[in-house]
Order: C-alpha cells, then structure tokens, then sequence
C-alpha cells in the first residue's frame, strides 16, 4: 500500500552507528533527524490546503507535477523530491562489506558496464561531477537498460521514463562532518556500504 498526506519519515532500517566508520553516526543523526525530517515536514506543509492532492503516493506527486498549482509547485518538487530521494539512499545502505553480493542486480550491472569496477568508476565519476547539490543514480530506462544519470538539488529523474534502483546524495551534509570537502573520499566509502540484497528486491520487482 502506497502511503500518501500525511508523510512520515521512516526511522532508519538500521541502528544510527550502523554505518561506520564510513558514514559517523552525528553524520546519520543530522541527515535522517534533521534533514529527510525537514523535507517530510515540508512536503506535508505545502500539501495542507490542498485536499485534491492528498491521497497521491509520493511517486505519483512526482509523476504528476505539470498538475500541481504553481503556489506550491516548486515547494512539491523540491521536497517531495527530498522525501523520495533521502528514503532510497537510506534503505539502500548497509554495515560496511567490501565485498560485491552477486545476485541478478550486480550481474545486470555487469552485462551494462563490463564490469563492477568500470560500474563503480562511472558512478563514482558521475557522483564527483555534480556541480553543488545534488544527486548521482543508477535507474532502469524505458528499453530495459540500466544507465547512470545525475541530478541537482532535489530532483528526481522523470519516474515516467527511469526506474531508480540506488543513489548516492551527494549533498555537502551527507558527508561534510566526515570527510569535509573529500567527496570522492566518501563516494569511494559508500560503495562499501551498498545493500545489494535490498536493492536486488527493488529490480526484481520493477
Ligand atoms: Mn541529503
């Protein structure tokens, strides 16, 4: 069942310290407390007088912006987008592995890229190049391939075009208390925290 208005955040599928040493637990404490918190709390304010919009899922919010009035549309996408964006990145992690689970996600990948490692620079390379804010993902397209693509501030690759499979936020307060300007540090790291598991359910239920 789709959740709608009122928004909830999730609580972390996972204790707060879970991530580390990669991702601190002050680091998870601000991002998913104060951060996803804020966008859900948002996404729920703009939404209030707008009893028309309250029972669409957050992927049909974002499927469907082009209807959202212009009083609330920027503030729709950028938390909507927020809240979706924030509970795929968080349930895509896990405690640290560094090993690669093999199972039909990674070998899709494998088939797409050549290799893991070639995967792992081009998402790292795309996750570098995001100029500011912003976001670097893996998503299935219309013609069933897996690509990457990138995305700034809160936005959310068209849902009527791409699947999201993972996503690293590539935000300065996903990794600024651990790594402070060293974002290909933490891109480096949070592949090391990727719960192909999880993520494997994802893809074989799109
Ligand atoms: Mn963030």
């Amino acid at each position: 069942m789709k959740e709608t208005y009122p928004f909830k955040a999730k609580p972390l599928p996972y204790t707060y310290d879970s991530l580390e040493p990669y991702i601190s637990t002050e680091t998870l404490h601000f991002h998913h407390d104060k951060h996803y918190q804020t966008y859900v709390d948002k996404l729920n304010a703009a939404l209030k007088d707008y009893p028309q919009f309250q029972n669409l899922s957050l992927e049909n919010l974002l499927k469907n912006l082009n209807d959202i009035p212009e009083a609330i549309k920027t503030a729709v996408t950028n938390n909507a987008g927020g809240v979706y964006n924030h509970e795929l990145y968080f349930a895509g992690m896990t405690a640290p592995s560094d090993s690669v689970v093999s199972n039909e996600l990674t070998n899709e990948i494998i088939n797409n890229f050549t290799s893991y490692e070639d995967w792992k620079n081009e998402m790292k390379n795309a996750a570098i190049s995001v100029f500011g804010s912003g976001w670097a993902w893996l998503v299935k397209n219309n013609d069933n391939g897996l690509q990457i693509v990138t995305t700034k501030d809160q936005f959310v690759p068209d849902l009527n075009i791409y699947t999201p499979i993972l996503l690293i936020d590539v935000w300065e307060h996903a990794y600024y208390l651990d790594y402070q300007n060293l974002r290909p540090n933490y891109a480096d790291n949070w592949f090391k925290l990727i719960n192909w598991e999880y993520l494997n359910d994802i893809f074989l239920n799109i």
